[in-house]
């Protein structure tokens, strides 16, 4: 036995161990329970002379312990091996957090602030708390209009002790915003405002108290309702697709004269006719006009040499067609259900 168990010593010192598999193999054939040295300590119990059995324990000893540490040692070795690997190779996918997506409005923002910026207009924003000038007076908007109605717009109770202080309230459009602009600033002005606005709306599947507009103004020496139709086309060929066809409807605004409301052929029936236009083949996207002169006069812009034109759109209602939603309130819900949907959407620059 004596012999044996030096033989083993050998054939230990010459095991080889590469990956988990041997390493799994070693154990088995070494420390398991039917392994090389259970089956030697089963036959270390028969053996009666007491001296033979206190050599022969201190050699089984040894092979067991060395068997142990070697199985120990490969054991880290591996596990740092494999941590490494990991680590490194930076192609790996791990899958430990979901990923999160852009909220839709987000992405069709970014493509309409795109789509205006290649032709020279620049992003601004202001406050969505606004007084009455910036809101209405300046827009034109006469204090009889029913947009100044409590129904309407949402009135912030003034809590300082100043009655002389104007009407604070949360913007209902962010022409306050081109308003603002056209006070501190001398034309040309080109500019795109989105945001978000507010109107005192029963909340259901087409209207929301809450919604997102982005409002564009040009105002320049010569401007025409022909540079605004010519504008409007790039966008909603750029926006739908080449093949989309545009018309404009007169319509009215305080703030625009004249004015009109854009069309397009429908993105769901190509104008064929179907639910979605009212069997039409036309669906409304916006509304737009020239700058009403007494509007450039307010800000100080002088209607005797300068004109421009204006257009607003909601968001919601562009995002809505594109991506053939039919519920508003699906966008404030944030149902993850909803929003991953949007998941393959990637923005170039953000
Ligand atoms: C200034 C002068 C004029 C912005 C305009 C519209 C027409 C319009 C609606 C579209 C859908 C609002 O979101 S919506 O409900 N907007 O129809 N907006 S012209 O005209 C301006 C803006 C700023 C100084």
């Amino acid at each position: 036995m004596k012999d044996k168990i030096a033989n083993y010593l050998v054939e230990l010192q010459n095991e080889q161990i590469a990956d988990k598999q041997s390493l799994e193999q070693f154990r088995l054939k070494w420390l398991s329970k039917k392994g090389i040295v259970q089956v030697l300590m089963d036959e270390f119990k028969n053996i009666t002379d007491i001296s033979v059995k206190k050599e022969l324990g201190k050699h089984i000893n040894e092979l067991k312990q060395k068997a142990q540490l070697f199985f120990d040692e490969k054991r880290k070795e591996l596990d740092n091996q494999i941590d490494i690997k990991v680590e490194d190779d930076l192609t790996l996918e791990l899958n430990l957090v979901e990923q999160g997506s852009l909220h839709p409005l987000t992405i069709v923002r970014k493509q309409i602030i795109d789509i205006f910026s290649k032709i020279g207009f620049v992003v601004s924003d202001g406050p969505e708390i606004e007084d009455d000038w910036h809101n209405f007076t300046a827009l034109n908007t006469p204090p009889d209009h029913p947009a100044r109605d409590m129904q309407d717009t949402f009135y912030i109770e003034n809590t300082t002790d100043d009655i002389t202080e104007s009407p604070k309230m949360l913007r209902t459009q962010t022409s306050s915003v081109q308003i603002r602009v056209m006070e501190n600033a001398e034309p040309p002005i080109r500019i795109i405002c989105p945001g978000r606005v507010y109107r005192n709306e029963t909340i259901s599947a087409r209207a929301h108290c809450q919604f997102h507009q982005v409002e564009g103004l040009y105002v320049d020496e010569d401007v025409s309702f022909a540079d605004l139709k010519s504008t409007l086309l790039y966008f909603v060929k750029e926006m739908f697709g080449k093949d989309t066809q545009l018309r404009m409807r007169p319509s009215y605004f305080p703030f625009t004269e004249p004015s009109a409301e854009v069309d397009i052929s429908c993105t769901i029936c190509g104008g064929k006719g179907c639910p979605v236009c009212k069997h039409t083949g036309w669906v409304e996207i916006l509304g737009c006009g020239m700058v009403d002169p007494k509007v450039l006069d307010n800000c100080g812009i002088s209607s005797r040499k300068y004109t421009g034109f204006a257009f607003g759109m909601g968001i919601e209602r562009i995002t809505m067609l594109k991506y053939r939603i039919n519920d508003l309130r699906l966008f404030f819900e944030n149902d993850v259900r909803f929003l991953k949907q949007f998941k393959d959407e990637r923005l170039v620059s953000f």
